[in-house]
């Protein structure tokens, strides 16, 4: 067996026991269940979300697209150049490839894609290999782990430019969203730039619809995290048991997807060790999405350390890209 191959079987082996962890330190809290969203995203579940974007009751995609399309001329040029892109979840490379070709026209750039799945970033180099003057090198790594790589390899006098696109800052729920700004500010120089794009607060019933909606997908892309606890670690959960919720929290301003048990029920779960017990009703909680408001973000950049240079907003669904300047 070649040395590489071997290294590759390491590689999983960890990444497998710590799923197992997180697994099993969300289904045992005593209070609410919880599963961490990143795993919502196998091949399967990346795939699922593709048509999530798809689904005309799912606006925020086509909103930043949109605002992009317009506007990605008009972001790149207020940046001080030379820049180096650093992209934090790589999605798909449409959005990105806006940029990038906006960029190409000043400079050849080098492009970092920061994300977990090779197969996204497989995907993504494949995307965007044809953009003229742009380099790609990803790092399969946890954000702020890539992101620091990124930041040790500049040359003197290179700006960074790190996208956060597609509201995935609200997947943190409470402080832990401030938490990784700060963070992601203390890797980055004065001068440098975030771009970041954030879902707005709409009325309720627009949200559930984007969250829930009637064709079923957010549905299967829900259900599919149990799918994928079965296929990867063993466990037999029984999914027609279990049923899709989205569910608005006032108190948090977040959408909520939770996984809610139809009956009394017990799931063992080898290669986590664990066996657990649902009542019925009883709900694992899957994922927050918080939906912002133009004078939070205000206080979010200034707490975090950043001002904000400039906002563009999608009047039409609720989405703005923000374009923050580190102090
Ligand atoms: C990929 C994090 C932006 O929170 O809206 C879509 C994921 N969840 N439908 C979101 C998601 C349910 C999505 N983000």
């Amino acid at each position: 067996m070649s040395k590489t191959s071997t290294q590759a079987q390491i590689t999983r082996a960890s990444l497998v026991r710590q799923f197992a962890l997180e697994v099993s330190g969300g289904l045992t809290k005593p209070w609410q269940k919880e599963l961490p969203s990143k795993y919502l995203y196998d091949p399967v579940g990346s795939a699922l979300f593709e048509v999530i974007c798809a689904l005309p009751e799912y606006g925020l995609t086509r909103a930043e697209e949109r605002l992009l399309q317009l506007h990605a001329r008009e972001i790149v040029d207020q940046l001080p150049r030379p820049v180096v892109v650093a992209e934090l979840g790589s999605g798909t490379g449409r959005k990105t490839r806006l940029l990038l070709e906006a960029l190409a026209r000043w400079q050849s750039t080098w492009y970092h894609p920061i994300e977990i799945s090779p197969a996204a970033l497989a995907v993504l180099r494949r995307e965007l290999r044809d953009i003229n003057s742009i380099s790609i090198v990803g790092f399969e790594r946890e954000y702020l782990d890539g992101l620091r790589e990124v930041a040790a390899r500049r040359a003197p006098g290179e700006h960074l430019l790190v996208l956060f696109l597609g509201s995935t800052i609200g997947n943190f729920d409470g402080a832990a969203g401030s938490d990784f700004l700060r963070q992601l500010r203390q890797i980055l120089q004065p001068g440098d730039s975030l771009l970041l794009g954030t879902d707005m607060l709409k009325p309720v019933p627009t949200l559930i619809s984007a969250y829930d909606d009637p064709v079923g997908v957010t549905a299967a892309f829900n259900l599919n995290l149990l799918a994928r606890i079965n296929r990867e670690l063993g466990a037999d959960f029984k999914l027609p048991q279990f049923k899709h919720l989205a569910v608005f929290n006032e108190e948090t301003r977040s959408i909520e997807m939770h996984l809610r048990s139809c009956s009394r029920q017990k799931v063992t779960i080898p290669e986590a060790s664990i066996s657990i017990q649902f009542e019925k009703n009883e709900t694992i909680w899957t994922e927050s999405s918080h939906k912002y408001s133009p004078e939070e973000l205000i206080s979010l950049a200034r707490h975090s350390g950043f001002h904000c240079q400039e906002q563009w907003m999608d009047q039409s669904w609720g989405f703005a890209e923000n374009l923050w300047i580190a102090e």
